[in-house]
């Protein structure tokens, strides 16, 4: 109903309450009705939009059909790097990226994604809806993005190659794994003597399909959805990083939304996110036998050699360093010493 419409209905006592009471911003737009895009990079079958898609639907209906988010699934509006710039500059109105990917314009996001910090969801969930999670937010703001409070689930890294499995480090020496666009992802297979390439999601299937890169390395819920078990045969559950999508809305746009508006969005937002975190969960506990059932191999490395490999090689140091203390102090009050 358009305001229009809805204040001819209450001054002809046909309607009982002022919209303006549930719908703040009607009095003060003429046309309500706002369209907003949200690209992502992952297949439309994955929990994040599953749940993005039922978070958009509530808010049409819990504005009036006043904001109408539109989802761009699986890089439709192009990889993750042309993503990034079109939420800067307002050509799309909200992303998800990884804190791996947004790190090349806030540097310290993926303090979270440091190589075999987390060692399960309990540590995850208090550091991420806590100060860690507010530390990674903030930095967002300083650049002109709005991060809505609640983190995504990617989930914990793990580990596939289609030539051999990988038991130890020494496994890893030479071969080449596609990484993301991330310089922390670069250093720590470097760290461990692979052979890292970054690469945007978008092209992961077909390297992979072609041989150009031997292996690569994602959460179990895109192995599965994005059909990476065609080709890829060993499953190595390492572990290495854990990993989440940040709901990151375009400040140039965002703030134009009436403050009642963008309430309502946030909060629906926020609150598929954490439906989201429980479809992974359940997603973890069943998915390898999936897998297994499509010809994956799969296999559980011992972390220890691999994070020993790191420490030696001054990984940890190298990013306290990067990170800054600041942003270290908040991840290990969580996770504990490292390195
Ligand atoms: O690019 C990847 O590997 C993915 C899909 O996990 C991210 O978005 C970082």
């Amino acid at each position: 109903m358009s305001a229009l419409t809805r204040r001819t209905l209450v001054k002809a006592g046909l309607l009982a309450a002022p919209a303006s009471l549930c719908m703040p911003w009607v009095s003060s737009r003429a046309a309500a009705k706002i369209v907003m895009k949200y690209g992502n990079n992952l297949p439309l079958t994955h929990p994040l939009n599953i749940r993005a898609a039922e978070a958009a639907e509530k808010i049409k209906t819990a504005t009036g059909g006043d904001l109408d988010i539109r989802i761009f699934p699986n890089n439709q509006l192009g990889g993750d790097t042309d993503m990034l710039n079109q939420v800067r500059s307002g050509a799309i109105d909200f992303f998800t990226p990884s804190a791996l990917v947004i790190a090349t314009l806030v540097p310290a996001a993926p303090i979270n994604a440091v190589g075999f910090a987390f060692s399960g969801y309990d540590e995850v969930w208090a550091a991420m809806d806590g100060d860690l999670g507010g530390f990674i937010g903030d930095g967002i703001e300083k650049v002109g993005l709005h991060m809505m409070r609640t983190v995504w689930d990617n989930g914990f890294r793990q580990l596939t190659t289609s030539g051999k499995p990988v038991a130890t480090p020494e496994d890893l020496a030479g071969i080449k794994i596609r990484v993301p666009v991330s310089q922390l992802s670069i250093s720590l297979f470097q760290a461990l003597g692979a052979a890292p390439t970054s690469m945007q999601f978008s092209e992961v299937y077909t390297a992979l399909q072609t041989k150009v890169v031997d292996a690569q390395e994602n959460p179990l819920p895109i192995i599965q959805t994005a059909k990476l078990y065609e080709v890829q045969k060993y499953g190595m559950l390492t572990n290495h990083i854990w990993d989440g999508y940040l709901f990151v809305a375009s400040g140039k746009t965002w703030y134009r939304l009436p403050e009642a508006m963008r309430k309502i969005a946030e909060d629906a937002l926020n609150e598929a996110g954490r439906k989201q975190r429980d479809d992974i969960a359940k997603l973890n506990a069943s998915l390898q036998a999936e897998l297994e059932g499509k010809g994956m191999i799969f296999s559980r490395p011992d972390p220890a050699p691999f994070r020993e490999v790191l420490k030696k090689a001054g990984f940890y140091v190298q990013w306290r360093e990067k990170f800054g203390d600041e942003a270290w102090t908040r991840l290990e009050k969580y996770v504990g010493k490292l390195g």
